[in-house]
């Protein structure tokens, strides 16, 4: 089946520096995508953009060239629940990816038992109103329900000025919970603000809990973004970012956001998008737990 992008689609970088920045041995991207190609895995009726294709080994070839070991693969809402693309990125990494899939209430237990026998860990649960429809939060309970005896974990995605009338629901899940870049903080406010200091009471109260600090092209406003050579990119998110990996440094993780979709401004050079890593993990200590430990223990155990 043939597919039109959606208009104004920026392609991922086709030529990424080799980043300044060396990864630890058995670094994990993890978050990243495979979009189709959609003659082989078609984009689901019900989604709200049309990427471009962006496939498995374009991914692979991009981990090896960045110096990572392995993957996180994320379902992309343009796929819906038809996870058969991200299944067959996994089926085909040698044991070098895991997955998060999306899933709903239908799912058969089976099903969830072929997928997990595959390489995949976890459910995302996605409350970005432009990119899905909103599903009733019982069908949510019942899915995290369904797949927590799978040893699997929920990740969610939601934006900032969402989190007082989502936080009830976050917090009286069932199992560990990823939040996706950072919660999506407005970083024209003040680290130390309220809106931020909700996010980071939320990881402090909550200790399954966990975030990944990655997408600073997609959160920052005064940039510079990583092109042309730009080693210091997005300082206005550094703070943020570092503020956890601080705070929190066994329960952060970081990923690339291969092939950066929805992106409007800029496409990030993703060997430039590496050197950001040390501006907010500063020691040796904290990049091997952010890159290694955590999304080992997570995603491998
Ligand atoms: C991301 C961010 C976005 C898209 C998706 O599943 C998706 O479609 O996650 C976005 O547009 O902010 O993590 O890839």
């Amino acid at each position: 089946m043939k597919f039109e992008v959606t208009p104004g689609w920026l392609p991922f970088h086709p030529n990424p520096s080799a980043p300044s920045f060396t990864v630890p041995p058995g670094s994990v991207d993890a978050h990243c995508h495979v979009f189709g190609p959609g003659e082989a895995f078609p984009y689901a009726p019900e989604r709200k953009y049309t990427p471009a294709d962006a496939s498995k080994d374009q991914l692979f070839a991009l981990r090896d060239h960045l110096g990572f070991d392995r993957n996180v693969i994320v379902q992309a809402t343009c796929h819906g629940t038809d996870n058969r693309a991200l299944v067959d990125a996994l089926l085909a990494s040698d044991g070098r990816a895991r997955g998060v899939a999306t899933v709903d209430r239908r799912v058969t237990d089976a099903e969830l038992q072929k997928m997990h026998e595959a390489g995949v860990r976890a459910t995302r649960f996605n409350f970005v109103k432009r990119l899905v429809d909103f599903t009733p939060r019982d069908v949510l309970s019942e899915i995290a329900e369904r797949i927590a005896p799978f040893g699997w974990h929920v990740v969610i995605y939601f934006e900032a000025v969402d989190l007082p009338e989502l936080w009830d629901f976050f917090t009286t899940l069932p199992t560990t919970v990823v939040v996706d870049h950072m919660g999506r903080p407005d970083v024209t406010k003040p680290v130390d603000g309220p809106e931020f200091e909700l996010f980071v009471k939320m990881m402090r109260q909550h200790h399954n809990i966990w975030s990944k600090v990655s997408c600073p092209e997609r959160l920052s406003v005064s940039g510079p973004p990583a092109l042309n050579g730009e080693r210091h990119a997005y300082r206005d998110v550094v703070p943020f970012a570092r503020r956890l990996v601080e705070a929190f440094p066994d329960r952060v993780l970081w990923g690339t956001d291969w092939p950066h979709p929805n992106l409007k401004g800029h496409m990030p050079d993703d060997g430039l998008l590496v050197d950001y890593i040390p501006e907010i993990a500063v020691t040796p200590d904290l990049q091997r737990r952010l890159l290694v430990d955590n999304p080992m223990r997570l995603y491998w155990r």
